[in-house]
């Protein structure tokens, strides 16, 4: 299968990356990057240094997308230290990033081979709103849009309502649940009931010893701190490699079912909320329609084998 991957690379973001480009029968079409974790041209490096660590240095092209949300002022996460990498100190890619506007480059890839390419957003969706802005046509021509973002009427990771990448820009995901993409989405609730890996998982990988463990062990070193701070145990959370992993082998989607979708652009509590709602919804509000399947649980096992073999 053919992905695009728009991402705010730091963490979690580099191992989906990873997946992408390890995964036999995946090809990584290209990178976007967007407004998210960590500043703008870090999150370029951080791109540019996973595919480097990879070794497809030349073979994935990333492009630079949207610096800033749509309206509301942006705000930095610390949650995988202040280069999104956990201070890992990667050299500085050769590669180096495209001319072309990652919008553009969406719409291009995109409209050159209707029904070809899934797209994995795993940031803010401002550079996806802003593609389908332009050319509305990619919400039919993309085969496949799988979405990390938003809660499944639960608790949130940056509010206690909202999950940081529909936070960040709900005005951006607004426009992209109503653009009529075939749409998975991936939320906060889901990472943390299928996407963690347990103490004895993390001792798994760090035992591999290989570049790409040693890797996954360093950049993941912040947010396991963290997470253990939080919640008690040295797990890791993976929301966007575990979306990433879902849309190269669907077979590890155990439970999922159709919604209507909305997301809360204002609210004094609830910004950047996803309210998921029954399909049923549409007999007395006819004007919503189902318009995404949310995912509910995923295999565990599936994915940590999947990013067990991306890491060898
Ligand atoms: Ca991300």
């Amino acid at each position: 299968m053919r992905l695009i991957i728009d991402t705010d690379t730091a963490g979690d973001d580099t191992y989906s990356l990873l997946l992408a480009m390890k995964t036999p029968g995946s090809t990584l079409e290209a990178v976007t990057v967007c407004v998210g974790n960590v500043p703008f041209d870090q999150q370029v490096e951080n791109a540019l240094a996973t595919i480097e660590a990879a070794g497809f240095s030349g073979k994935v092209p990333v492009y630079c997308g949207a610096r800033r949300p749509m309206v509301k002022p942006w705000e930095a996460s610390t949650m995988h230290g202040n280069d999104g990498m956990s201070g890992a100190n990667l050299p500085i890619a050769r590669q180096r990033p495209e001319t072309m506007h990652a919008v553009d480059a969406i719409i291009e890839k995109v409209m050159a081979e209707p029904g070809e390419i899934d797209i994995l957003a795993q940031a803010p969706l401002t550079n996806i709103a802003l593609a389908v802005m332009k050319e509305p046509r990619i919400a039919k021509a993309v085969r496949h849009l799988w979405i990390m973002g938003g809660t499944d009427n639960s608790v949130g990771n940056i509010t206690p309502c909202a999950e940081y990448n529909f936070f960040i820009d709900p005005e951006a995901a607004k426009i992209v649940f109503e653009a009529g993409f075939n749409i998975t989405l991936s939320t906060w609730t889901l990472t943390m009931r299928s996407s963690l890996f347990e103490a004895d998982q993390l001792d798994e990988i760090f035992a591999m010893k290989t570049p790409l463990s040693e890797f996954y062990r360093k950049v993941s070193a912040t947010p396991r701190q963290t997470a253990e701070a939080r919640y008690g145990r040295p797990i890791s959370t993976h929301p966007d490699s575990l979306t990433c992993a879902m849309a190269l082998n669907p077979d590890l989607i155990e439970s999922a079912r159709d919604a209507v979708v909305r997301i809360e652009t204002a609210g004094e509590i609830t910004r950047g909320f996803s309210a998921v709602h029954p399909p049923v919804l549409g007999n007395r509000w006819p004007e919503f329609k189902v318009n995404a399947r949310v995912v509910e649980k995923a295999s565990n096992g599936g994915f940590f084998n999947m990013m067990k073999q991306a890491l060898s």
